[in-house]
């Protein structure tokens, strides 16, 4: 098995950081190819907790190299405040590897960020206020300060001076607010320079060696499927592919390297931020998952939006990324429902869709046609096999598995490293 990646299939949160945790025990190299502090993850080891945001979750394996591949913006002091938060912990991060392209996100970009949002009012994207949309446009226009910058003052004064005009034009004339200095950006970065230079490398050649060598390489896509600014739900998405081929970019890996692509879903659905959700739920129901699945942002701590399972966005994200497998996580959190609502269909206009619509219109108007299946009552969350679920909860699965066209190889029946089914 040289190469896996592993993608989110819905619009994020649906346990990948687990799963990456699970496998960390067999890869050798856990690469985070795109998005920034954006991501949150919470891995539970042995009943402690880990909150992870910009460091990829095979940190807390202790064979493991975690890489941030090029196609990350970092926050530096984000990064260096899970180094650290890491390190008081117990765990060691010197073997972290950081790619000399990936790119900064910083301080300013965040400014211009959380201005943004408030300037779109009731268009607001609902971001994460981390600064990774403007990071990733600076880098896309070719403005963008990447990590090696870091290393030649003089061409880093140059970046900041080129990606800051734009900037303070912004800031002051459409924004009213005071202009950012250069001297204090450039500061700010070069104090981290010297902590940054021994984890830097050129993580491409290195993860292409270690593929030669029949090494194992896990790649850990941030964010999902429905979040992509390509295949997502735009303009409410995030500003980097979090989808397969995004991961062979963000990495520096061909796709004929790749052997499993493994997508991660929740046996329901939730979304965080602004944007269209046809299963999403507004009475008791929802409020009912958000409470039992402790639905809130890692990094933002906002409650999650949270609705019944979407069979559609399941086939698309089958499509989209070529999925080998799938991790269906939290089943337990269904325990005690009676009838469990899938949606299998939309309804659009009153037309009848098996598939994804081709415009946002229609996806904004999609209303879900439902199917229902008999829940079950009985504690599933020691359950190691799949014999040992109730008959209902089987069922369940199996429905999952048909309408959501890739099957299903793992089932997370909790949020430990051990509470998981595998089937295949
Ligand atoms: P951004 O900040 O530009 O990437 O925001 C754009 C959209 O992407 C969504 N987004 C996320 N959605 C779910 N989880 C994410 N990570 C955190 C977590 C979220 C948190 O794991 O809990 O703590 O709030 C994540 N990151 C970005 C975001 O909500 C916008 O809709
Ligand atoms: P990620 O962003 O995809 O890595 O997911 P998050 O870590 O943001 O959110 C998933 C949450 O679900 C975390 O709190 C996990 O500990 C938890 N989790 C993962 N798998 C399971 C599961 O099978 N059952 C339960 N109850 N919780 C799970
Ligand atoms: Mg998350």
């Amino acid at each position: 098995m040289p190469a896996i990646i592993v993608v989110g299939a819905q619009w994020g949160d649906e346990g990948k950081g687990k799963t990456t945790d699970i496998l960390g025990g067999r890869v050798d190299y856990v690469v985070k190819p795109n998005g920034g502090n954006n991501a949150g993850h919470t891995v539970v080891v042995g009943g402690e907790k880990y909150e992870l945001k910009l460091l990829p979750a095979g940190i807390l394996s202790p064979n493991v190299v975690p890489v941030i591949g090029n196609g990350v913006v970092i926050n530096l002091e984000a990064l260096f405040g899970e180094i650290d938060g890491l390190e008081a912990r117990g765990a060691s991060t010197e073997k972290l590897r950081i790619s000399a392209n990936a790119h900064i996100v910083a301080p300013f970009h965040q400014v211009v960020d959380k201005v943004s949002e408030r300037f779109l009012g009731k268009r607001a994207i609902g971001t994460t206020g981390r600064g990774i949309g403007p990071a990733y446009i600076d880098k896309v226009g070719r403005l963008g300060i990447r990590v090696q910058d870091l290393f030649d003052e003089s061409i880093l004064r140059q970046k900041v001076e080129g990606s800051l005009r734009s900037k303070n034009e912004l800031l002051v004339k459409v924004y009213n607010r005071r202009d950012i200095g250069v001297e204090e950006t450039v500061e700010h970065l070069l104090s981290y320079a010297e902590r940054m230079r021994p984890y830097v490398v050129d993580t491409a050649t290195m993860l292409n060696q270690a593929l030669d060598r029949g090494e194992l390489v896990l790649m850990e896509g941030g964010q999902a499927t429905m979040l992509d600014v390509d295949h997502g739900t735009y303009p409410f998405v995030t500003s980097s592919n979090p989808t397969a081929g995004g991961a062979c970019i963000g990495s520096g890996i061909g796709p004929t390297r790749i052997d499993r692509v493994i997508g991660i879903v929740k046996a329901y659905t939730t979304r965080v931020g602004a944007g269209p959700f046809p299963t999403e739920l507004f009475d008791e129901w929802g409020e009912y998952l958000q409470k039992t699945g402790g639905e809130f942002g890692v990094n933002t701590g906002r409650p999650r939006r949270c609705g019944w399972y979407d069979a559609v966005v399941a086939r698309y994200a089958s499509r989209v990324n070529g999925f080998t497998d799938y991790v269906l996580t939290k089943l337990d959190v269904l325990t005690g429902i009676e009838r469990i609502p899938v949606c299998v269909a939309y309804e659009v206009d009153g037309v009848r869709q098996d598939e994804m619509p081709m415009t946002q219109t229609d996806f904004h108007h999609a209303k879900p046609v439902y199917e229902y299946f008999d829940g079950w009552t009985e504690d599933i969350s020691a359950a190691r096999t799949f014999e040992e679920l109730p008959v209902n909860a089987q069922n369940y699965v199996l429905a999952l598995e048909k309408l959501s066209g890739t099957r299903i190889s793992v089932i997370g029946v909790g949020p430990d490293r051990e509470q998981s089914i595998v089937r295949h």
